[in-house]
């Protein structure tokens, strides 16, 4: 097990992890390539082999030649056989390449089809991951929120700032809870935790695992499974409140929403045993740290609209503190970074599935207008 960063340590723009859509388009340029000159090299092969044979059988009807032709007809087979096994291996090569990207660098995977493409989507989705396991997740809607923390917060990390307008333009669905242990394991197939239980959030997972469960669960659904960007993350651990914690400022109350230092007993817990916060969201603060999408950049200084991150970079981001941080580090605004291959007993995270293309079904009547807000539990 590591420990987190939660102080930004250097990381250097693009020193390392090419962002996923512009590797698996060179790799595609690559395979087109290679697949063009595949068919060159097989197409030069089967005449080069025509040509051989051709000689082959003249000299075969020649006096004296046949020993000569019976050469030349097995080299012109030699050199089809060859071609067509290179052809072969260009072909392998490049898939597994392309594969390889995929599994761990793109998240978004938009032929899926999305959750729902009507004005009413309704406020609940159950992914049905099979073998009775289920995930439940709840509309989170539309909406502009202040990204970050004020100076004055106390526990502030000078990364946690500027903090910035940011409107999430599209509503989507997330998980309620952390990805437990037993919906890991039905789409993975392994449970690689540390600290064991069926609804125990799954831990001891690294980015890149998780980008291959979400693309395994994409395909399992049709829905277009991902991880929230940090700013979706925020927004929806915030549910509509400005405090350092989703239930207020005092962290004495952390103990009602969060398994913490203070009372976890250095072990996970089941998900979805402390209050949720007012969109109907466990252990946003608390029990593992959750994995977003996002490489580790710096905040920008005005209002902008549904950030992704930086394009590259060295660090992905988690959130939300963890079993075995202090109130400080659970709170809503608090950033925990490390390298995408880590893994650690503390680094877990939670899904959302995008709804695209869909305006957002209508407020509440308690609704301003201006800030989002989920349909409650
Ligand atoms: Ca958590």
């Amino acid at each position: 097990m590591t420990t987190a960063s939660v102080v930004p340590t250097g990381p250097s723009p693009g020193a390392a992890g090419a962002p996923g859509k512009a590797k698996t388009s060179g790799l595609a340029v690559a395979s087109l390539v290679a697949g063009i000159l595949g068919l060159c090299t097989a197409g030069l092969g089967g005449i080069a082999g025509l040509i051989l044979g051709i000689v082959a059988l003249k000299k075969i009807g020649r006096s004296g030649g046949a020993l000569r032709g019976r050469g030349l007809a097995i080299a012109g087979l030699i050199v089809s056989a060859c071609t067509v096994l290179v052809w072969m291996l260009v072909g392998v090569v490049a898939g597994v390449k392309i594969l390889d990207v995929r599994r761990g660098a793109d998240l978004v995977y938009t032929e899926f089809a999305p959750a729902a493409s009507t004005a009413a989507a309704p406020a609940e989705l159950a992914l049905n991951l099979g073998g009775g396991v289920t995930m439940k997740m709840v509309l989170i809607r539309p909406g502009k929120f202040m990204m970050g923390s004020p100076d004055s917060e106390k526990g502030r990390v000078v990364h946690e700032g500027p903090q910035h307008e940011v409107t999430i333009s599209k509503p989507f669905y997330m998980g309620v809870t952390e990805v437990t242990q037993e919906q890991y394991e039905a789409i993975m197939g392994k449970n690689p935790s540390g600290w064991k239980g069926a609804t125990n959030p799954v831990e001891n997972v690294s980015w890149d695992d998780v980008a291959q469960f979400c693309k395994k669960l994409s395909e399992k659904t049709r829905q277009a499974v991902r991880l929230p960007t940090e700013a979706e993350w925020e927004y929806a651990c915030r549910a509509d409140t400005q405090t350092a914690f989703s239930f207020g400022d005092d962290p004495s109350a952390l103990g009602d929403y969060a398994w913490w230092d203070g009372n976890s007993g250095k072990t996970t817990h089941p998900v979805g045993q402390k209050k949720p916060n007012a969109w109907g969201l466990y252990d946003m603060h608390g029990n593992v740290c959750e994995w977003c999408a996002d490489w580790y950049g710096d905040y920008p200084s005005g209002a902008v609209k549904d950030p992704q991150g930086p394009a590259s970079g060295t660090y992905r981001v988690l959130r939300g503190g963890c079993l075995l941080t202090t109130p400080g580090v659970d709170r809503s605004a608090l950033r925990v970074l490390d390298p995408p291959s880590e893994r650690s007993g503390i680094y877990g995270f939670r899904v959302v599935v995008s709804v695209a293309g869909s305006p957002a079904p209508p407020a509440p009547a308690a609704d301003d207008g201006d800030v989002g807000r989920a349909v409650g539990p």
